[in-house]
Protein backbone atom coordinates (compact mmCIF):
# COMPACT_ATOMS: atom_id res chain seq x y z
CA UNK A 1 0.00 0.00 0.00
CA UNK A 2 1.39 3.50 -0.95
CA UNK A 3 0.18 6.74 -0.79
CA UNK A 4 0.07 7.83 -4.77
CA UNK A 5 1.13 10.90 -5.89
CA UNK A 6 -1.50 11.86 -8.18
CA UNK A 7 -3.75 10.32 -5.94
CA UNK A 8 -3.21 12.86 -3.08
CA UNK A 9 -2.89 16.04 -5.24
CA UNK A 10 -6.26 14.82 -6.92
CA UNK A 11 -7.46 15.25 -3.03
CA UNK A 12 -5.38 18.50 -2.36
CA UNK A 13 -7.08 19.81 -5.47
CA UNK A 14 -10.80 20.49 -3.92
CA UNK A 15 -8.65 22.05 -0.81
CA UNK A 16 -5.92 24.39 -1.96
CA UNK A 17 -8.13 27.48 -3.27
CA UNK A 18 -9.58 27.59 0.28
CA UNK A 19 -5.75 26.82 1.86
CA UNK A 20 -4.58 29.53 -0.68
CA UNK A 21 -7.22 32.20 0.84
CA UNK A 22 -6.45 31.16 4.83
CA UNK A 23 -2.68 31.36 4.16
CA UNK A 24 -2.71 34.75 2.56
CA UNK A 25 -4.91 35.87 5.04
CA UNK A 26 -2.75 34.66 7.95
CA UNK A 27 0.67 35.53 6.47
CA UNK A 28 -0.92 39.20 5.63
CA UNK A 29 -1.43 39.41 9.41
CA UNK A 30 1.62 37.94 10.86
CA UNK A 31 4.12 39.75 8.27
CA UNK A 32 2.52 43.06 9.70
CA UNK A 33 3.84 41.87 13.20
CA UNK A 34 7.18 41.51 11.67
CA UNK A 35 7.20 37.86 11.59
CA UNK A 36 9.78 36.05 8.44
CA UNK A 37 6.91 33.71 6.76
CA UNK A 38 9.22 32.34 4.52
CA UNK A 39 11.86 31.43 7.41
CA UNK A 40 8.50 29.56 9.62
CA UNK A 41 7.92 27.62 7.31
CA UNK A 42 11.54 26.23 6.03
CA UNK A 43 11.79 25.38 9.83
CA UNK A 44 8.65 23.27 9.95
CA UNK A 45 9.79 21.52 6.61
CA UNK A 46 12.59 20.90 8.15
CA UNK A 47 11.06 19.27 10.81
CA UNK A 48 11.27 15.67 11.21
CA UNK A 49 10.23 13.80 13.99
CA UNK A 50 11.12 9.66 14.29
CA UNK A 51 8.03 7.44 14.67
CA UNK A 52 8.56 4.40 17.05
CA UNK A 53 8.63 1.30 15.31
CA UNK A 54 7.15 -0.31 18.49
CA UNK A 55 3.93 1.70 17.96
CA UNK A 56 2.46 0.98 14.16
CA UNK A 57 0.10 -1.64 15.65
CA UNK A 58 -2.35 -1.40 18.58
CA UNK A 59 -0.74 -1.29 21.92
CA UNK A 60 -2.24 -2.78 25.56
CA UNK A 61 -2.53 -2.54 29.08
CA UNK A 62 -2.14 -5.46 31.70
CA UNK A 63 -5.77 -5.22 31.53
CA UNK A 64 -5.98 -6.44 27.77
CA UNK A 65 -5.65 -5.44 24.47
CA UNK A 66 -8.05 -4.63 20.99
CA UNK A 67 -6.27 -5.43 18.27
CA UNK A 68 -6.33 -3.38 15.23
CA UNK A 69 -6.90 -4.99 11.62
CA UNK A 70 -4.12 -4.94 9.42
CA UNK A 71 -1.34 -4.24 11.73
CA UNK A 72 2.54 -4.81 10.16
CA UNK A 73 4.03 -8.05 11.00
CA UNK A 74 7.58 -7.08 9.84
CA UNK A 75 10.18 -4.60 9.60
CA UNK A 76 9.25 -4.07 5.73
CA UNK A 77 5.56 -3.41 6.14
CA UNK A 78 6.76 -1.26 9.09
CA UNK A 79 8.82 1.18 7.29
CA UNK A 80 6.14 0.81 5.01
CA UNK A 81 3.58 2.40 6.86
CA UNK A 82 5.87 5.02 8.19
CA UNK A 83 6.57 5.60 3.90
CA UNK A 84 2.19 5.98 4.13
CA UNK A 85 2.81 9.01 6.98
CA UNK A 86 5.52 10.66 5.63
CA UNK A 87 4.03 10.64 2.30
CA UNK A 88 0.55 12.72 3.70
CA UNK A 89 2.94 15.11 6.00
CA UNK A 90 6.35 15.25 4.94
CA UNK A 91 7.38 15.50 8.88
CA UNK A 92 7.86 11.93 9.26
CA UNK A 93 11.35 11.38 7.69
CA UNK A 94 12.76 9.03 10.50
CA UNK A 95 12.25 5.64 12.35
CA UNK A 96 13.37 4.68 15.66
CA UNK A 97 13.97 1.07 15.98
CA UNK A 98 13.40 -0.67 18.99
CA UNK A 99 15.82 -4.09 19.36
CA UNK A 100 15.04 -7.15 20.00
CA UNK A 101 11.32 -6.20 18.39
CA UNK A 102 12.75 -4.98 15.37
CA UNK A 103 16.10 -6.68 14.23
CA UNK A 104 16.42 -6.46 10.52
CA UNK A 105 17.19 -9.55 8.32
CA UNK A 106 18.32 -7.92 5.60
CA UNK A 107 20.59 -4.50 5.99
CA UNK A 108 20.69 -3.40 2.51
CA UNK A 109 16.91 -4.34 1.59
CA UNK A 110 15.86 -1.72 4.53
CA UNK A 111 18.34 0.74 3.94
CA UNK A 112 17.47 0.67 0.36
CA UNK A 113 13.10 0.73 1.49
CA UNK A 114 13.46 3.26 3.87
CA UNK A 115 15.32 5.36 1.37
CA UNK A 116 12.71 5.13 -1.06
CA UNK A 117 10.26 6.43 1.54
CA UNK A 118 12.76 9.14 2.29
CA UNK A 119 12.95 8.10 5.56
CA UNK A 120 16.04 7.66 7.87
CA UNK A 121 17.01 5.63 10.72
CA UNK A 122 17.21 7.76 14.13
CA UNK A 123 18.18 6.37 17.56
CA UNK A 124 17.69 2.73 18.16
CA UNK A 125 16.80 1.99 21.62
CA UNK A 126 17.71 -1.31 23.90
CA UNK A 127 15.36 -3.64 25.89
CA UNK A 128 16.75 -5.10 29.46
CA UNK A 129 13.41 -4.49 30.29
CA UNK A 130 12.08 -7.93 29.57
CA UNK A 131 13.45 -11.28 29.44
CA UNK A 132 14.43 -13.00 25.63
CA UNK A 133 13.77 -16.68 25.56
CA UNK A 134 17.23 -17.88 24.97
CA UNK A 135 18.50 -15.82 27.72
CA UNK A 136 21.02 -17.72 30.86
CA UNK A 137 20.77 -14.85 33.02
CA UNK A 138 17.08 -12.53 33.86
CA UNK A 139 16.57 -9.13 34.44
CA UNK A 140 14.14 -9.83 36.99
CA UNK A 141 16.46 -7.86 39.80
CA UNK A 142 17.62 -4.98 37.39
CA UNK A 143 19.64 -5.24 34.38
CA UNK A 144 22.39 -2.22 34.51
CA UNK A 145 21.88 -1.82 38.43
CA UNK A 146 22.54 -5.71 39.38
CA UNK A 147 24.39 -6.74 42.25
CA UNK A 148 24.99 -9.45 40.03
CA UNK A 149 28.02 -8.61 37.31
CA UNK A 150 27.30 -11.54 34.63
CA UNK A 151 23.99 -9.79 34.64
CA UNK A 152 25.41 -6.28 34.34
CA UNK A 153 27.88 -7.39 31.37
CA UNK A 154 24.65 -9.30 29.64
CA UNK A 155 23.16 -5.93 29.48
CA UNK A 156 26.09 -4.11 28.49
CA UNK A 157 26.83 -6.51 25.78
CA UNK A 158 23.50 -6.45 24.64
CA UNK A 159 23.35 -2.69 24.38
CA UNK A 160 26.96 -2.65 22.09
CA UNK A 161 24.94 -4.92 19.80
CA UNK A 162 22.31 -2.74 19.19
CA UNK A 163 24.82 -0.05 18.56
CA UNK A 164 26.18 -2.14 16.04
CA UNK A 165 23.04 -3.13 14.60
CA UNK A 166 22.19 0.71 14.50
CA UNK A 167 25.89 1.77 12.67
CA UNK A 168 25.01 -0.78 9.73
CA UNK A 169 21.63 1.05 9.29
CA UNK A 170 23.08 4.61 9.65
CA UNK A 171 22.10 5.58 13.28
CA UNK A 172 24.09 8.17 14.99
CA UNK A 173 22.30 7.76 18.87
CA UNK A 174 21.85 5.00 21.93
CA UNK A 175 18.72 5.85 23.90
CA UNK A 176 18.74 3.76 26.88
CA UNK A 177 15.53 3.60 29.23
CA UNK A 178 15.80 1.38 32.20
CA UNK A 179 12.88 -0.62 34.40
CA UNK A 180 15.28 -1.13 37.16
CA UNK A 181 13.92 -0.39 40.25
CA UNK A 182 12.51 -1.75 43.08
CA UNK A 183 8.90 -2.63 44.62
CA UNK A 184 9.70 -2.41 48.21
CA UNK A 185 11.51 -0.34 51.05
CA UNK A 186 14.88 -2.43 51.70
CA UNK A 187 14.62 -4.44 48.45
CA UNK A 188 18.17 -2.84 46.91
CA UNK A 189 21.11 -0.90 48.11
CA UNK A 190 20.29 2.64 46.37
CA UNK A 191 24.10 3.83 46.30
CA UNK A 192 25.64 0.29 44.67
CA UNK A 193 22.53 0.54 42.04
CA UNK A 194 23.22 4.04 40.65
CA UNK A 195 27.24 2.86 40.83
CA UNK A 196 26.66 0.06 38.96
CA UNK A 197 24.24 1.88 36.27
CA UNK A 198 26.36 4.67 35.99
CA UNK A 199 29.64 1.88 35.75
CA UNK A 200 27.81 0.36 33.14
CA UNK A 201 26.92 3.32 31.07
CA UNK A 202 30.18 3.99 30.88
CA UNK A 203 31.01 0.72 29.26
CA UNK A 204 28.72 1.50 26.78
CA UNK A 205 29.49 5.28 26.25
CA UNK A 206 33.40 3.57 25.52
CA UNK A 207 32.24 1.05 22.70
CA UNK A 208 29.60 3.88 20.76
CA UNK A 209 31.70 4.98 18.06
CA UNK A 210 33.03 8.70 18.10
CA UNK A 211 30.11 10.53 16.71
CA UNK A 212 28.02 8.92 18.49
CA UNK A 213 25.50 10.37 20.85
CA UNK A 214 24.05 8.49 24.32
CA UNK A 215 20.24 9.47 25.04
CA UNK A 216 19.89 8.68 29.06
CA UNK A 217 15.82 8.56 29.77
CA UNK A 218 14.49 9.45 33.30
CA UNK A 219 11.14 7.83 34.27
CA UNK A 220 9.67 8.32 38.03
CA UNK A 221 7.82 4.84 38.20
CA UNK A 222 6.15 1.76 36.29
CA UNK A 223 7.19 -1.06 35.87
CA UNK A 224 8.83 -0.67 39.47
CA UNK A 225 6.26 1.11 41.84
CA UNK A 226 8.76 2.09 44.51
CA UNK A 227 11.93 3.40 43.53
CA UNK A 228 13.18 3.95 39.99
CA UNK A 229 16.91 3.78 39.43
CA UNK A 230 16.96 6.65 36.45
CA UNK A 231 13.62 8.10 37.99
CA UNK A 232 14.08 12.03 37.15
CA UNK A 233 16.09 14.79 35.11
CA UNK A 234 18.61 15.25 37.61
CA UNK A 235 19.71 11.64 37.53
CA UNK A 236 20.01 11.34 34.20
CA UNK A 237 21.72 14.91 33.89
CA UNK A 238 24.36 13.10 36.54
CA UNK A 239 25.23 10.14 34.64
CA UNK A 240 25.12 12.07 31.02
CA UNK A 241 28.13 14.23 32.60
CA UNK A 242 29.86 10.92 33.88
CA UNK A 243 29.80 9.38 30.74
CA UNK A 244 31.09 11.95 29.28
CA UNK A 245 30.27 15.53 26.26
CA UNK A 246 28.06 12.86 23.44
CA UNK A 247 26.05 11.66 26.72
CA UNK A 248 22.74 13.59 27.22
CA UNK A 249 19.01 13.61 28.79
CA UNK A 250 16.10 12.49 26.79
CA UNK A 251 12.29 13.79 28.14
CA UNK A 252 10.03 11.43 27.89
CA UNK A 253 6.49 14.37 28.30
CA UNK A 254 4.63 10.83 29.93
CA UNK A 255 8.09 10.46 32.66
CA UNK A 256 7.20 13.14 35.04
CA UNK A 257 5.14 13.15 38.38
CA UNK A 258 1.91 15.21 37.98
CA UNK A 259 2.22 19.16 37.40
CA UNK A 260 6.15 18.82 37.04
CA UNK A 261 7.20 21.62 35.37
CA UNK A 262 8.62 20.14 32.31
CA UNK A 263 9.37 23.35 30.04
CA UNK A 264 11.70 24.83 33.15
CA UNK A 265 13.47 21.00 33.03
CA UNK A 266 14.14 21.56 29.48
CA UNK A 267 15.52 25.50 30.20
CA UNK A 268 17.44 23.99 32.07
CA UNK A 269 19.18 20.80 30.78
CA UNK A 270 19.26 23.28 26.98
CA UNK A 271 21.18 25.88 29.18
CA UNK A 272 23.44 23.39 30.05
CA UNK A 273 24.14 22.04 26.61
CA UNK A 274 22.59 18.06 28.57
CA UNK A 275 19.41 18.06 26.01
CA UNK A 276 19.44 15.30 23.89
CA UNK A 277 15.57 14.71 22.63
CA UNK A 278 12.20 13.57 23.04
CA UNK A 279 9.26 11.32 23.63
CA UNK A 280 6.59 12.83 22.92
CA UNK A 281 3.20 11.93 23.81
CA UNK A 282 0.05 13.30 26.20
CA UNK A 283 -0.79 12.16 29.10
CA UNK A 284 -3.35 12.80 31.95
CA UNK A 285 -2.33 10.97 34.79
CA UNK A 286 0.65 8.59 34.27
CA UNK A 287 3.09 6.95 31.41
CA UNK A 288 -0.25 7.23 29.51
CA UNK A 289 1.54 7.29 26.48
CA UNK A 290 -1.54 9.30 24.32
CA UNK A 291 -1.77 11.29 21.35
CA UNK A 292 0.44 14.40 21.65
CA UNK A 293 -1.68 17.71 22.43
CA UNK A 294 -4.54 15.79 23.35
CA UNK A 295 -4.57 16.28 26.69
CA UNK A 296 -2.65 19.58 27.95
CA UNK A 297 -1.65 21.46 24.42
CA UNK A 298 -0.80 24.74 26.31
CA UNK A 299 2.22 22.61 28.47
CA UNK A 300 3.04 21.19 25.29
CA UNK A 301 3.53 25.28 23.32
CA UNK A 302 5.43 26.36 26.75
CA UNK A 303 7.61 23.25 26.16
CA UNK A 304 8.23 24.46 22.86
CA UNK A 305 9.08 28.11 23.73
CA UNK A 306 11.74 26.83 25.71
CA UNK A 307 12.99 24.79 22.73
CA UNK A 308 12.55 27.79 20.22
CA UNK A 309 14.49 29.47 23.04
CA UNK A 310 17.20 27.18 23.93
CA UNK A 311 17.45 26.36 19.83
CA UNK A 312 18.34 30.41 19.93
CA UNK A 313 20.08 31.13 22.92
CA UNK A 314 21.94 27.75 23.36
CA UNK A 315 24.43 27.31 20.47
CA UNK A 316 26.14 24.25 22.52
CA UNK A 317 23.46 21.71 23.03
CA UNK A 318 23.12 19.53 20.02
CA UNK A 319 20.89 19.15 17.29
CA UNK A 320 17.72 17.90 19.13
CA UNK A 321 16.02 14.15 18.35
CA UNK A 322 12.41 14.68 17.95
CA UNK A 323 10.25 11.31 18.40
CA UNK A 324 6.91 10.14 19.25
CA UNK A 325 6.68 7.41 21.80
CA UNK A 326 3.05 6.37 22.27
CA UNK A 327 0.63 3.58 22.74
CA UNK A 328 -2.47 3.52 20.86
CA UNK A 329 -4.96 1.45 22.75
CA UNK A 330 -7.95 2.26 20.90
CA UNK A 331 -7.28 4.73 17.76
CA UNK A 332 -6.62 3.38 14.43
CA UNK A 333 -2.70 3.77 15.15
CA UNK A 334 -1.87 5.73 12.08
CA UNK A 335 -4.35 8.42 12.66
CA UNK A 336 -3.24 8.51 15.84
CA UNK A 337 0.25 9.20 15.09
CA UNK A 338 -1.30 11.75 12.10
CA UNK A 339 -2.45 13.49 14.82
CA UNK A 340 0.49 13.49 17.17
CA UNK A 341 2.52 14.28 14.02
CA UNK A 342 -0.03 17.54 13.28
CA UNK A 343 -0.13 18.44 17.46
CA UNK A 344 4.11 18.57 17.75
CA UNK A 345 4.07 20.93 14.15
CA UNK A 346 1.01 23.15 15.22
CA UNK A 347 2.56 23.65 18.44
CA UNK A 348 6.43 24.69 17.17
CA UNK A 349 4.26 27.04 15.08
CA UNK A 350 2.73 28.46 17.81
CA UNK A 351 6.23 29.13 19.87
CA UNK A 352 7.90 30.47 16.62
CA UNK A 353 5.35 33.26 16.39
CA UNK A 354 5.99 34.32 20.29
CA UNK A 355 7.12 38.15 20.30
CA UNK A 356 10.64 37.58 22.21
CA UNK A 357 11.51 41.01 22.23
CA UNK A 358 8.32 41.97 23.58
CA UNK A 359 8.75 39.44 25.92
CA UNK A 360 11.61 39.58 26.79
CA UNK A 361 10.97 43.83 27.59
CA UNK A 362 7.81 43.07 29.84
CA UNK A 363 9.88 40.79 32.06
CA UNK A 364 12.29 42.91 32.43
CA UNK A 365 9.69 45.68 33.49
CA UNK A 366 7.44 42.65 35.61
CA UNK A 367 4.76 43.28 33.62
CA UNK A 368 3.55 39.95 34.14
CA UNK A 369 0.14 40.57 32.21
CA UNK A 370 1.92 41.60 29.56
CA UNK A 371 3.67 38.87 29.87
CA UNK A 372 0.69 36.34 29.65
CA UNK A 373 -0.69 38.59 27.07
CA UNK A 374 2.65 37.77 24.31
CA UNK A 375 2.50 34.52 24.55
CA UNK A 376 -1.40 34.07 24.28
CA UNK A 377 -1.58 35.71 21.27
CA UNK A 378 1.12 33.04 19.56
CA UNK A 379 -1.31 30.17 21.42
CA UNK A 380 -4.57 31.70 19.86
CA UNK A 381 -3.22 32.19 16.87
CA UNK A 382 -4.78 29.27 13.97
CA UNK A 383 -1.70 28.39 12.51
CA UNK A 384 -3.20 24.88 10.46
CA UNK A 385 -2.78 27.20 7.31
CA UNK A 386 1.21 27.38 8.01
CA UNK A 387 1.49 23.86 8.54
CA UNK A 388 -0.60 22.64 5.60
CA UNK A 389 1.29 24.96 3.21
CA UNK A 390 4.27 23.91 4.37
CA UNK A 391 3.30 20.25 3.55
CA UNK A 392 1.54 20.91 0.14
CA UNK A 393 4.73 22.93 -1.41
CA UNK A 394 6.75 19.24 0.15
CA UNK A 395 4.30 17.59 -2.21
CA UNK A 396 2.29 16.46 1.12
CA UNK A 397 -1.77 16.17 1.70
CA UNK A 398 -2.86 19.64 2.91
CA UNK A 399 -5.43 17.77 5.39
CA UNK A 400 -3.40 14.23 5.82
CA UNK A 401 -6.07 12.77 7.89
CA UNK A 402 -8.63 13.35 5.76
CA UNK A 403 -6.67 11.84 2.62
CA UNK A 404 -6.16 9.21 5.15
CA UNK A 405 -9.58 8.27 5.00
CA UNK A 406 -10.72 9.62 2.15
CA UNK A 407 -8.04 6.95 0.45
CA UNK A 408 -9.51 3.91 2.97
CA UNK A 409 -6.08 3.17 3.30
CA UNK A 410 -6.84 1.36 6.70
CA UNK A 411 -9.18 -1.26 4.15
CA UNK A 412 -5.74 -1.54 2.12
CA UNK A 413 -3.54 -2.67 4.49
CA UNK A 414 -6.54 -5.29 5.68
CA UNK A 415 -7.02 -6.64 2.18
CA UNK A 416 -3.14 -6.90 1.61
CA UNK A 417 -2.26 -8.09 5.18
CA UNK A 418 -5.31 -9.39 6.76
CA UNK A 419 -7.58 -8.84 9.39
CA UNK A 420 -5.87 -10.49 12.38
CA UNK A 421 -2.04 -9.75 12.10
CA UNK A 422 -0.30 -8.65 14.98
CA UNK A 423 2.76 -5.99 15.14
CA UNK A 424 5.38 -6.75 17.69
CA UNK A 425 6.29 -3.96 20.13
CA UNK A 426 4.37 -2.39 23.30
C1 LIG B 1 9.39 3.54 28.73
C2 LIG B 1 9.48 4.04 27.30
C3 LIG B 1 10.84 3.89 26.67
C4 LIG B 1 10.70 2.78 25.67
C5 LIG B 1 9.43 2.18 25.99
C6 LIG B 1 8.80 1.54 24.82
O1 LIG B 1 8.16 3.87 29.29
O2 LIG B 1 9.01 5.34 27.25
O3 LIG B 1 11.14 5.01 25.88
O4 LIG B 1 11.76 1.96 25.60
O5 LIG B 1 8.64 3.21 26.52
MN1 LIG C 1 9.91 6.82 25.98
Amino acid sequence: MEIRKEILQEHNKKQIQGLENDFSRLAEKLTEKGVNIQGLLQRLQDFQVAIPSWALGAGGTRFGRFGFFGEPTSLEEKIDDIGILHALTKTAGAVSLHIPWDIPNDYAAIKEKAKGHGIIFDAVNSNTFQDQSNAQLSYRHGSFSSMDKEVRQMAVLHNNEVVDIGEKLGSKSLTVWLADGTNFPGQRDFQSSLLNTEDSLKKIYGHMPDDWKLFIEYKPYEPNFYSTVIQDWGTSFMLANACGDRAYTLVDLGHHLPNTNIEQIVATLMLKDKLGGFHFNDSKYGDDDLTVGSIKPYSLFLIFNELVNGMERSKQNPELAWMIDASHNIKDPLEDLLQSLEAIQESYAKAMLIDQESLLEAQSKGDVVQCQEILQDAFRTDVRPLLAKARVDLGGAINPLKTYRAMEVRNELIAERGKHTVATGL
